[in-house]
């Protein structure tokens, strides 16, 4: 055991007066194993996992070798990149047995609340729900979808679900590439509903809808301005309307919406061959109508699965994402060739002060690029 000792420069005569003592460090041989020990700890810890490592952390459902293989899919390097790619590789087999559930509205139409809700419901069935969103704002304010753990508290804390915030962009195919790979990811990991949300402000309806099963619009009620306001073309998307928090003194105005929808859809072409879209009515702080979402689903995969519709959407979402694929990688080498960086900046001068028409300087590039 240490013993304590007054330090030699205490006055010898007076050693009450100091009140610092000296404790007999540990032998040189333990100090050392102990330093060792604690080294091999945090190499651990900060030891990139490999490939097989995070292959069977997802088949073995363990989140937080999970959480690293979404990180990894998600990262702008481009050494993970080919990293990320044979997980996936490796996972695809695995994945796919999910159904894919997009979900859309505009902001504050209470989609984050309905996930919460409908999402508790699924958990409380035995599913295991993986909600992934998508934010069209991230590629510029570099945000994730408005911190919306913070809104879905109880299901971020369920453990049968998982929810992964918005990526952000960056080049390598960008938030919709990500999205999709942690989709597969999840897949793999057992989750059999997956959830996505995005804000239902333009471009990213679409992108969702190619890459779902069964999408869904939330709408609110007041739909005379709304109506006219939406563009068809996004309710001709869906596969089921919402008309959202449907509670309260809303409850009667809901219900009504709810039939001018059901007119509308009556003239519009289905998003789903052999499925006819429907508005219905729910509540997410009530609860009330939830059920039957899920019922809605149900029904439109046993028929998706009998008619074969829904594994003729998962071919074309594939083929169509290889083609997506290609135009990003396309861009991404283009853009990082060294030829094209040097060259880009005088000819975009050129071009901008007349002096070069735009197809001769792309000719210029790539030649450069193919050169
Ligand atoms: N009365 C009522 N209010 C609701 C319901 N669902 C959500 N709300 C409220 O609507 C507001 C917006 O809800 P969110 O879930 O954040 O909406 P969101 O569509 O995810 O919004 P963004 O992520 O900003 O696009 C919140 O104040 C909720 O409490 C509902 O079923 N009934
Ligand atoms: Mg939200």
């Amino acid at each position: 055991m240490a013993t304590d000792h007054k330090p030699e420069w205490s006055d010898p005569n007076q050693p009450d007066k100091c009140s610092s003592v000296v404790r007999k460090g540990l032998e040189h041989d333990d100090q050392s194993a102990s330093i060792q020990k604690n080294i091999r700890f945090q190499k651990r810890r900060t030891l990139e996992p490999t490939v097989d490592d995070l292959y069977d952390g997802v088949l073995k459902g363990d989140r937080s070798l999970l959480a690293r293989a979404i990180t990894l899919v998600e990262s702008n390097a481009e050494h993970h990149f080919q990293k990320a790619q044979q997980l996936l590789q490796k996972l695809l087999p695995k994945s796919g047995n999910a159904i894919r559930i997009g979900i859309t509205g505009v902001p504050g139409a209470g989609k984050s609340t309905f996930i919460e809700t409908f999402g508790m419901y699924l958990c409380s069935l035995g599913h295991r729900v993986a909600v992934l969103a998508i934010d069209p704002s991230s590629s510029l304010s570099g945000g994730s979808i408005l911190g919306d753990k913070t809104r879905m508290e109880q299901l971020s804390r369920n453990p049968r679900a998982f929810i992964r915030p918005s990526p952000t962009a960056g080049k390598l195919g960008g938030v919709h590439r990500k999205t999709r790979e942690a989709m597969l990811i999840c897949e793999a990991a057992g989750f059999d509903v997956i959830l996505i949300e995005t804000v239902g402000v333009g471009q990213s309806e679409v992108i969702i809808r190619d890459m779902v099963d069964f999408f869904m619009l939330l709408v609110l009620t007041g739909a005379g301005d709304e109506l006219q306001g939406m563009k068809k073309g996004i309710i001709e998307l869906a596969d089921a309307i919402l008309v959202h928090k449907a509670d309260g003194a809303n409850k009667q105005a809901a219900e009504q919406t709810r039939k001018e929808y059901n007119r509308i859809l009556h003239f519009l072409h289905p998003a789903t061959k052999g499925w006819a879209p429907k508005a219905y009515t729910c509540s997410s702080l009530t609860k009330e109508g939830i059920n039957d979402v899920w019922n809605v689903i149900q029904s439109f995969e046993e028929n998706g699965k009998t008619s074969g519709v829904l594994n003729e959407r998962r071919k074309t979402q594939a083929k169509e994402w290889l083609y997506s694929m290609i135009t990003d990688q396309l861009q991404f080498h283009f853009f990082h060739n060294n030829g094209v960086k040097n060259a880009l900046p005088t000819l975009e001068k050129e071009v901008i002060a007349g002096e070069k028409t735009v197809a001769k300087a792309v000719d210029t590039l790539f030649t450069i690029f193919l050169g």
